[in-house]
């Protein structure tokens, strides 16, 4: 495998998480995860950016984009029950990673919607590479460059959405 489409595969692989991540913007929203309720710091546990509707929205998306990606490239998985679970797996870990995220946002003080320079832009990926490791995983190479380019992916996916109007702000 050359060395650009192995970073091509890296990319490939890791879009569930991708659309996981992003989607919640558009289908989330109503009720929040911690159910109002707060920790014992006095602050919320999430906070009300973290919803069902988002998690499960970004789950099933996520899951979904598995499912196309396999009919497009079926040897790059091998079974269809492969994909389906790498997905499921890189979009779950992707939103539990997101979820983690929020919850140590709080513990910091920072309001719903604060930036957190690292935490924002990696704690989905570093998840959702943790959980799918068992199923299929990439090389130290593939996941370095994914670690370099996620942050910008991220932030080009935030401000399109800022500029959308889907979020009010764009990171
Ligand atoms: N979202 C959601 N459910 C989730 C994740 C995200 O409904 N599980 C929606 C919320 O509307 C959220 C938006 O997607 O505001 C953007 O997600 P994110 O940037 O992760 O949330 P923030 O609002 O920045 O909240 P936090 O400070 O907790 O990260
Ligand atoms: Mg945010
Ligand atoms: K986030």
């Amino acid at each position: 495998m050359g060395f650009v489409s192995s970073l091509i595969w890296a990319f490939w692989y890791i879009l569930p998480a991708y659309v996981a991540n992003a989607s919640p913007v558009l289908v989330g929203g109503g009720r929040p995860i911690d159910g109002g309720r707060h920790w014992r710091d006095g602050r919320r546990v999430f906070g009300d950016g973290k919803t069902w509707r988002g998690l499960i929205g970004g789950v099933s998306a996520g899951t979904l984009t598995g499912l196309i990606q396999y009919f497009i490239t079926p040897g790059f998985y091998g079974a269809l029950k492969t994909a389906l679970m790498l997905a499921f797996l890189l979009s779950f870990g992707a939103l539990l990673g997101d979820l983690v995220g929020s919850f140590f946002k709080r513990r910091a003080n920072l309001p719903r919607g604060a930036p957190a320079i690292g935490l924002d832009q990696l704690g989905f990926l570093i998840a959702a590479l943790a959980l799918a490791y068992p199923v299929k995983t990439l090389d130290s190479g593939q996941i370095i460059f994914l670690l370099v380019v996620s942050p910008f992916v991220h932030w080009g996916a935030n401000y399109f959405a800022y500029r959308m109007g889907w979020k009010s702000v764009p990171w």
